[in-house]
């Protein structure tokens, strides 16, 4: 039998399991195509990453010596889709009876794989992508008939089976998780280290060139792009972050500062969800690092925690709760969503260095997204389709597996609680205690009600206020509404006042 083996934009790694059992008469696709760079309005540099590594990765293996059908985008007429692009191979090569793919990150896209079967009369062996250390069987029998499935639970379970940072049954250290040690805002004057960048070779050039021009309307300008495109460049910006960002990065794991989008971030993600990094091989180094005395114990756990826990945990529910999970809209967010998530024009300090960043580097870290433009889409009640898609467009490491529930769970509560316990709501002062935003905002995080009043403070209460129903109960949230009950009838009126304006005036802010 010989197979046609299609590898996604996503699935760049020599591991996958759809090509360690390559023969020498199957042949290998990959496809640059107008409907996987098109459902969302992607990000240049999401884009320019994707397609370039998908170049690079094919080089590699046409010098293995592998049969291999490359379309590139725009090369072949009448190609749109990957279904249109298998059709395309299968003419090329009559002699295939067969299809591997290996599990894809996005329902969507699921969907149409399912179909080829049928459609082009072959057989279709689709493998578990083992390139996640938790399978789906795993995941389901671990969520079983749980009321709650919450993280930590999860993330202990993952410790155990894998053995990171353990001794014996007990943890490093005697505990699971020291995320109260990551909370620490940042010295504006701390000497900041920068993630590694690399100046893009001829091959990456004509992809900016051609992004430049084909996807000229898109978020983002590629002449800056300067990330790595090869597993070698993706291990070697990873390696750079362990030995040099790593020891600061658990303290400010949370901080934000004024003009730097990376702080001590490892900006990793966006390599390992396409495939260049191997999260076993990174959870190593990261564990190696810190048995060498290089790293402290909180920042090694908090990089862990992230890899094994957070995000293997999202995949999991994803699968097990879609198509489902994307209808919830629990708060019945609709608002549109403003301009300025867009073109980041507003006098909001934090939301315009957050979409600032996201524009120039189609990156912005966990707290800009959870706590910034997530907070305040959560606020405001912005459509949560809206809300989702544009996460999912302009994030290199934007892949709906991982997108869907960070942005409708835990950002947007949407989903009603099955991944967070409480909304991540704040006001203005979480933000000027992570940041010296506020120092440099034309608004005053002082104030509520004023003219210069933050946006945030008024939108706060009134997010509460407005959803009393759902979340009154919620005892994680009973301090801010015995806050809210507190308040004389006049300020409450004052502050919901205060906010109906805000809402009318989001285009303004
Ligand atoms: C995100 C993306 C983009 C922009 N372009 C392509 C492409 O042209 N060809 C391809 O195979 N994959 C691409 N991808 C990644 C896929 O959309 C990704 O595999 C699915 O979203 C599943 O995670
Ligand atoms: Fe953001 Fe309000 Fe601070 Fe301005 S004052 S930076 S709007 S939190």
């Amino acid at each position: 039998m010989a197979n046609l083996i299609i590898i996604l934009g996503d699935q760049l790694s020599p591991a996958l399991p759809g090509l360690r059992d390559a023969q020498a008469d199957d042949v290998i696709l990959l496809a640059e195509v107008g409907a996987e760079a098109g459902y969302v309005q992607h990000h240049k540099h999401k884009i320019i990453l994707i397609f370039s590594a998908m170049r690079h990765f094919s080089a590699v293996l046409q010098q293995q010596g592998v049969q291999l059908c490359y379309i590139r985008y725009g090369a072949v007429p009448d190609i749109h889709s990957m279904t249109d692009a298998v059709r395309y191979a299968l003419q090329q090569h009559p002699e295939l009876d067969g299809l591997l793919v290996t599990q894809c990150g996005e329902y969507r896209l699921q969907q149409e794989i399912n179909s080829w079967q049928q459609q082009f009369s072959l057989p279709l062996h689709i493998a578990d992508d083992d390139r996640f250390i938790c399978s789906a069987a795993r995941f389901n029998a671990w969520a079983g008939d749980k009321k709650q499935l919450r993280m930590e639970y999860f993330y202990r379970d993952m410790r155990r089976y894998t053995g990171l940072l353990m001794q014996g049954d007990t943890p490093e250290g005697g505990k699971w998780n020291y995320d109260a040690d990551n909370r620490k805002p940042c010295p504006a004057d701390l000497p900041q280290i920068p993630p590694l960048r690399f100046a893009p070779d001829a091959l990456t050039l004509e992809v900016i060139a051609l992004v430049d021009q084909q996807f000229a309307g898109n978020m983002g300008n590629g002449d800056n792009f300067s990330y790595a495109v090869t597993g070698k460049d993706a291990r070697r910006a990873f390696l750079h972050f362990v030995e040099q960002q790593l020891p600061v990065f658990g303290d400010y794991q949370d901080a934000m500062l004024l003009d730097q989008p990376f702080l001590f971030h490892s900006i990793c993600s966006m390599y390992l969800n396409c495939g260049l990094l191997d999260v076993r091989w990174m959870c190593n180094k990261v564990q190696q690092a810190y048995q060498q005395g290089l790293v402290p114990l909180n920042a090694a756990e908090g990089f862990i925690r992230q890899l094994i826990g957070w995000r293997e945990y999202v995949r999991g529910l994803y699968w097990l709760l879609m198509p489902d999970y994307k209808q919830h809209n629990a708060l019945n967010a609709e608002r549109a969503l403003p301009g300025f998530y867009w073109h980041g024009n507003t006098q909001m300090r934090c939301m315009q260095q957050a979409v600032q960043h996201t524009i120039e580097h189609a990156y912005s870290h966990h707290i800009q997204r959870l706590m910034i433009t997530g907070n305040f889409a959560l606020l405001a009640g912005l459509s949560v389709e809206q809300v989702t898609d544009w996460y999912l467009a302009v994030y290199a490491d934007a892949y709906e597996w991982v997108e869907l529930p960070n942005t409708l769970g835990m950002a947007l509560f949407a989903d009603g609680g099955v991944l967070a316990s409480k909304p991540y709501a704040a006001s203005g002062a979480y933000i000027n205690r992570m940041s010296n935003y506020c120092k440099n905002c034309a608004y005053n995080v002082k104030r509520t009600t004023e003219t210069d009043a933050c946006p945030f403070n008024a939108l706060y209460w009134d997010f509460l206020n407005r959803n009393q129903q759902q979340l009154g109960a919620n005892p994680r949230l009973a301090l801010p509404f015995a806050n809210w009950h507190k308040r004389s009838d006049n300020d409450k009126a004052a502050i919901l006042a205060k906010a109906a304006d805000t809402l009318n005036r989001l285009e303004q802010l």
